[in-house]
């Protein structure tokens, strides 16, 4: 068997449970080589932390995949999460031209808001600029705050229905991606889940648990590192992205239960067994 290997590009936030250090574990927990092309290190993430350092990488990105270029990489999937800046957008575009071939798969997760609005460091320009980068994507992962910064759309805060979500998720395939999943996406107090769309199929999919109490960092990156590592395991996009719901909720539930400070991110450590389990 000839193992996969992902290319994931994403900041290292040294503590706080988010980005490169949950990407890391959990895709090689589900059988994945790993490798990573760090775009800036922070001492901690931006959100619920002051005083953070940051160190941007951005000029390391065209030396390092220059280099890459000479060793003749097999690649199955590029997977980009949290980057920092337009520059580094266009940057991660050349990349993905550089490293695809006919059978990778480019997930772009556009992690760069919540709850209505734009983490600290983004405006309208940057969220623009992430659409450029899904346009290229074979699959996207936004929730629904970075789908409408995307598309230029009112942030619906909880009112909405099953139209409106489909209306989004068709809006998000024609941007290019063929299969695109919406997080955070809840039609009944209590519940709480996604939506999935192959624009191949004209299929629609949902997946829906019960909602704990609380925001908890870090949780959006948990997801679709669990979603790239379920796909790569050859499991169709609903079981895929279900397995990436139960691993989120458990470790969501185990952190509520454990009542820890959620700005460091969840306990998912504990419930590798359980993703691992759910991939097999
Ligand atoms: O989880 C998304 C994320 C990743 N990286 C950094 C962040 C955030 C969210 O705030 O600040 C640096």
């Amino acid at each position: 068997m000839i193992q996969k290997r992902v290319i994931t590009i994403q900041d290292i936030s040294c503590i706080g449970r988010c980005s490169l250090t949950v990407a890391l574990p959990i895709i090689s927990a589900a059988g994945i080589e790993t490798s990573i092309l760090p775009t800036a290190i922070l001492s901690t993430h931006t959100g619920g932390f002051t005083g953070y350092t940051f160190r941007d990488l951005t000029d390391d990105i065209k030396p390092i995949s220059e280099h890459w270029k000479t060793l003749d990489l097999r690649v199955d999937a590029l997977y980009t999460g949290y980057l920092g800046s337009r520059e580094q957008l266009e940057l991660v575009e050349q990349l993905f031209r550089d490293f695809r071939a006919d059978a990778t798969l480019v997930l772009v997760d556009p992690a760069m808001g919540d709850q209505g609005k734009l983490y600290p460091a983004f405006d309208l320009g940057f969220a623009l600029g992430m659409r450029d980068l899904c346009a290229a994507a074979d699959i996207v992962v936004p929730n629904i705050t970075e789908a409408t910064f995307m598309l230029e759309r009112p942030y619906p805060g909880s009112d909405y229905d099953q139209p409106y979500i489909e209306d989004l998720l068709r809006q998000l395939a024609e941007l290019g991606p063929t299969q695109v999943v919406l997080t955070g996406v809840s039609f009944e107090p209590g519940t709480l889940g996604i939506a999935a769309y192959d624009k191949q199929t004209s299929r629609f999919d949902y997946y829906f648990r019960e909602q704990i109490e609380g925001y908890y960092h870090g949780t959006g990156d948990i997801y679709s590192s669990a979603l790239l590592g379920a796909l790569l395991n050859d499991k169709p996009l609903i079981e895929a992205a279900s397995i990436a719901v139960d691993f989120t909720v458990a470790a969501i539930r185990r952190t509520y239960d454990a009542n820890t400070d959620r700005k460091f991110g969840v306990d998912f450590e504990h419930e590798l067994p359980l993703y691992i389990k759910l991939l097999s």
